[in-house]
């Protein structure tokens, strides 16, 4: 599991554009975003990277983007 921060993904459009993105990596099986808290959670299989998923968010075009370590 991945967890971020993405402070430039203000709204529901943009989580809807961050999941669209991130859903599309071969691996990944859910995809968690929260506009109001600028959450997004993502489960993947183990050869998913998390650099693969900071670059699915860039593409969709958000860069502020900050990792949360997992508590577990
Ligand atoms: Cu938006």
């Amino acid at each position: 599991m991945y967890a971020f921060k993405v402070q430039d993904m203000t709204c529901g459009g943009c989580a809807a554009s961050v999941r669209k993105s991130v859903s599309r990596l071969p691996g990944v099986t859910a995809v968690n975003t929260d506009p109001a808290t600028r959450d997004v959670v993502v489960e993947a299989s183990p050869e998913v990277t998390r650099e693969a998923v900071i670059a699915a968010i860039n593409t969709a075009g958000y860069r502020e983007i900050t990792v949360v370590e997992a508590a577990s």
